[in-house]
């Protein structure tokens, strides 16, 4: 902010491993402060629902409105709609069936920081992800109430927030109109049984399960149904992909020659219960736990190594849905001293792993290299 002399700073230009607070929060690991980049610790996914006041926050733009629940209404419309109203929350909240899941909100750019060569970008470690409980109306529900004409493409949002100054083009994302009607993508008015924060998009976000956290439009104030390809600079030229480098699902309407935007995230696990370099007794069991997750086919299995020869099974947590964090624990046994390289290897329900090596692209999307911890025996 201005009166802590800061200019305004360039998305990543500004990178820092400070703690600190934002109001409501506990510290977080602050990447820029205008517009607010902050990552949780990786403490924090030792359990698998990511505390409201520990979740990661991630705007583009520096000029977040505080919403006043009163003044804020969500207008619904566009050319490919039959009608065209506004909800207010206590509409959203009494007039549409509420549903929930659990599910992960992830940064494309999550371990972006880890990439290399470098990319630039905010340089995030681990911890651009949060698991939570989304409580909302089905997007679906909405949009059925507005009338969904025969031509309708995409299903496009806008925030209540924009860029200072004018500078910065104003955040708008779309999505495919068949994910836009699948029953699993919702308009969130609660977060873990509490209303959203403000820093994450209080009072509603889009919240588009599987999919990777650019689509989760916070303080949404406006969904329009479209006929044709938006094109801004969000979806344009930002959150892409070279065509085909990664298996993910295609954004079809959105394809060029060279790229594709970035759709679902890619299977990835983090370990919680070891530190890199860490010096554990000989004898004591090691205990490799951790979290997994991948774009909505659920984790199928998830491997541990100590020797990066031979793999083990572990064991898995609580199912709390394909589309979220999946706990998994082994035990490994020190009987000898000397260094051990721990690492854990998801694998989805349809298949799919995490990769030994980076899968390179520009941007510094989809890290989902398998983790290298050195630990020793002693
Ligand atoms: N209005 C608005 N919504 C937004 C963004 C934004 O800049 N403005 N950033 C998106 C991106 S890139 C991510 S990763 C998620 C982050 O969600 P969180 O801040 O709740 O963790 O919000 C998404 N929704
Ligand atoms: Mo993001």
């Amino acid at each position: 902010m201005a009166e802590l002399g800061f200019s305004e700073i360039p998305d990543g230009a500004l990178v820092e491993q400070l703690l600190h607070a934002l109001p409501g929060k506990v510290p977080l690991i602050k990447k820029s402060y205008r517009p607010p980049n902050y990552e949780t610790p990786v403490e924090y996914f030792r359990k698998p629902i990511t505390p409201n006041n520990a979740f990661f926050v991630r705007w583009h733009l520096a000029a977040i409105p505080q919403v006043g629940l009163k003044d804020w209404t969500l207008g619904v419309g566009g050319e490919s709609a039959e009608r065209e109203f506004k909800l207010t929350m206590d509409s959203l909240r009494k007039d549409f069936k509420p549903a929930q899941l659990t599910a992960v909100c992830q940064c494309s750019g999550n371990r972006r920081g880890l990439f290399e060569p470098h990319v630039t970008g905010v340089e995030w470690g681990v911890g651009a992800m949060g698991n939570a409980l989304w409580r909302g109306a089905r997007l679906k529900d909405v949009l059925q109430k507005a009338g969904v004409k025969s031509d309708a493409l995409e299903v496009v949002f806008d925030g209540a927030d924009h860029g200072a100054l004018d500078k910065t083009p104003d955040f708008v994302k779309s999505i495919p109109i068949d994910l836009a009607l699948d029953e699993n993508t919702l308009i969130a008015y609660e977060m873990n049984g509490a209303p959203l924060p403000h820093w994450n998009g209080f009072p509603a976000r889009i919240v588009v399960p599987g999919w990777t956290g650019t689509y989760w439009v916070k303080g949404v104030t406006s969904i329009k149904v479209i006929s044709k390809p938006e094109k801004n600079f969000w979806m344009s030229a930002a959150y892409r992909l070279p065509r085909g480098r990664f298996k993910t699902p295609s954004y079809k309407s959105q394809m060029t020659e060279a790229n594709e935007p970035i759709t679902t995230m890619v299977v990835n696990s983090l370990i919680t219960s070891v530190r890199n370099g860490e010096r554990v007794p000989r004898g004591k069991p090691l205990e490799v736990r951790g979290v997994a997750w991948d774009g909505g086919a659920g984790i199928g299995r998830v491997e541990v190594s100590t020797d990066g020869a031979s793999w083990a099974e572990a064991r898995l947590g609580k199912d709390l849905g394909r589309f979220s964090f999946r706990e998994f624990a082994h035990s490994v046994p020190t009987r000898e001293t000397g260094a051990l390289v721990v690492m854990a290897r998801a694998r989805s329900a349809s298949g799919e792993t995490q990769v030994n090596e980076l899968i390179h692209n520009p941007a510094g999307y989809h890290h989902n290299v398998i983790q290298r911890l050195y630990v020793e025996i002693v």
